[in-house]
């Protein structure tokens, strides 16, 4: 039985009770922290022992978290491209999955998968809160902070939810949503304790108690936006930035300066987290040039790099000294390449 809907769903979450060990798997956004703790209440709520799991895209692993003495499990924000083979290994459990990612793999049949999919861009966030009625505020959020507010589908929950609290869409990102955005890149190291911390609140208002770990953040992340101009370098038509942030920034920097001019061409970069390599980020909104054939050009050659992605936004690595090469052949790419 693999797909079910709303109010299969809602039976899975009702029949949980205090006999039963249910493990939260969930994404470590916003989006996946939102949902996931809105499901580990409704654990609580109905006296089951409950526990959580952090899963990062690309360095988790299923098997290396303990499931052993959980019979239930609740999987969310988590797109099924990264997840179908590893489901393999919980398929004998009761196995709740929620995600709103495009469905490209099938899960393991045994898995009761709610799909969101047909009704639009339903962020996770969003279905936990509709099937458990818990701190809506957070279930807000969890949209918000997927920018769920792009998808008309989602405009009366999000009006309906601000009403609730008398905030604006506005008020609600600067005070709330970008606050636990930065919250989260904050706790990047520690993302259990960003859980133990988030999930204790308990009203729209207790985020101001979480402004002592966003604001570093963010005043990081208006340094490098307001520096980008003096420092960038210009790779032919392309604005190339380089950056060492210490907390994890690069993507909401590059969501501001690239959001800035859609016309203009750039790649940001700056050190991963194992020191040894540069990340780099290319964006070109009105899409003049192709990202992936331009990072694509731009790692020939080098050793142990990689570029992926969309024409407007892709993504890549480099080892630390290939920097100038890479610089080079980005150069060398867009001379005998010209766009108009
Ligand atoms: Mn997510």
């Amino acid at each position: 039985m693999p797909e079910i809907t709303f109010s299969q769903a809602k039976k899975f979450l009702d029949e949980i009770t205090n006999e039963d060990c249910v493990a939260i798997i969930h994404h470590d956004d916003g989006d996946g922290f939102c949902s996931g703790i809105l499901y580990y209440d409704w654990c609580k709520n109905k006296d089951a022992k409950v526990e959580h799991f952090v899963y990062s895209i690309g360095k988790s692993k299923l098997r290396n978290f303990d499931l052993e003495k959980f019979n239930k499990i609740i999987v969310c924000d988590l797109a099924p491209s990264f997840m179908a083979e590893e489901l393999e290994l919980i398929k004998n459990k009761q196995v709740f999955y929620s995600d709103h990612h495009p469905r490209e793999t099938p899960l393991p049949k045994e898995i009761f998968e709610l799909i969101t999919t047909n009704q639009g861009y339903i962020p996770s966030s969003r279905t936990a809160g509709e099937l458990t009625g818990i701190k809506p505020w957070l279930a807000l959020t969890g949209v918000v902070t997927d920018s769920g507010y792009f998808y008309p589908e989602n405009q009366k929950f999000i009006d309906g939810h601000l009403e609730q609290i008398s905030m604006t869409l506005d008020e609600f990102k600067e005070n709330v949503s970008s606050v636990i955005t930065n919250f989260l890149v904050y706790f990047d190291k520690d993302l259990k304790r960003a859980f133990v911390i988030l999930q204790k609140l308990k009203s729209v208002r207790d985020v101001g108690e979480l402004k002592k770990y966003s604001e570093p953040v963010e005043d990081e992340v208006q340094k490098f936006v307001q520096e980008y101009e003096a420092k960038k370098e210009k790779l032919g038509d392309v604005n190339f930035y380089y950056f060492e942030p210490t907390f994890r920034v690069k993507a909401p920097v590059c969501g501001i300066i690239g959001h800035q001019d859609s016309d203009q061409i750039y790649i940001f970069s700056s050190p991963k987290q194992d020191e040894d390599h540069i990340g780099l980020s290319a964006r070109n909104t009105s899409q003049r040039r192709d990202m992936v054939k331009l990072l694509r050009a731009g790692i020939e050659g080098l050793k142990d790099a990689s570029a992926g992605g969309h024409v407007p936004a892709a993504g890549g690595a480099i080892r630390k000294e290939d920097l100038e090469k890479f610089k080079e052949n980005i150069r060398n790419f867009v001379k005998s390449n010209s766009i108009k």
